[in-house]
């Protein structure tokens, strides 16, 4: 696999990952069958909406910090465990959770921000499922502000390792493009203490 990042950190795409019809059937399992929620955060001493809905699953031990607040993971769903264990089957790694991210149109966005907490581990292996409608993720040198996009299509997979997280930030920013919506899911491995 190529390394798509300029420098300091690896980031690998690997496109269609699903092909159409499978990504196809994915999207609409998981669409119905997670349980998406409207998360709110703590800021500036006001409790603001998250834009997107979230969920967040894995193995019972996997509690991971989110929106100020610690999350105990769902339950594996068998759509999910699928995804994991498709893979890990084509890259060395190994998850224990896994963050869904539902974009319900081109309001719906993520700020920038690296996936950087402690209990990811100083070079946290990211994978990232894509689905749906089609969205632009940039990237952010932390220092020299130099920019980097990747475009996200139906059934891409990305995947961040390495140093990316002490160095770049990512976002997907909100589009006024008429979009529908997009479904992220975000392996990680979670440090249980
Ligand atoms: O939706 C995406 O592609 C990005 C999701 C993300 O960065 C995250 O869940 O940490
Ligand atoms: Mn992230």
């Amino acid at each position: 696999m190529k390394n798509i990042l300029p420098h300091d950190g690896e980031l690998y795409l690997v496109k269609r990952f699903y092909q159409q019809v499978e990504a196809d059937q994915l999207f609409a399992v998981l669409l119905q069958g997670l349980a998406w929620q409207q998360e709110s955060i703590h800021l500036y001493g006001r409790w603001l909406k998250v834009p997107r809905l979230m969920c967040w699953y894995g193995d019972k031990q996997a509690q991971y910090k989110y929106s100020g607040v610690n999350h105990l993971p769902l339950p594996w769903t068998k759509a999910l465990l699928a995804v994991k264990q498709k893979i890990e089957s084509i890259y060395p790694c190994q998850f224990n959770s896994v963050m869904a991210n539902l974009y319900r149109n081109g309001d719906d966005s993520m700020g920038c921000h690296a996936d950087n907490e402690k209990e990811l581990g100083s070079k946290p292996l990211i994978a990232s499922l894509s689905l749906g409608e089609q969205r632009l993720l940039k990237f952010r040198h932390q220092h020299s502000q130099q920019v980097f996009d990747v475009v996200l299509r139906h059934g891409d997979l990305l995947i961040m390792a390495g140093e990316i997280q002490q160095n770049w930030r990512h976002e997907l920013p909100k589009t006024k493009k008429r979009v529908g919506e997009r479904i992220n899911l975000t392996f990680r491995w979670v440090i249980v203490c």
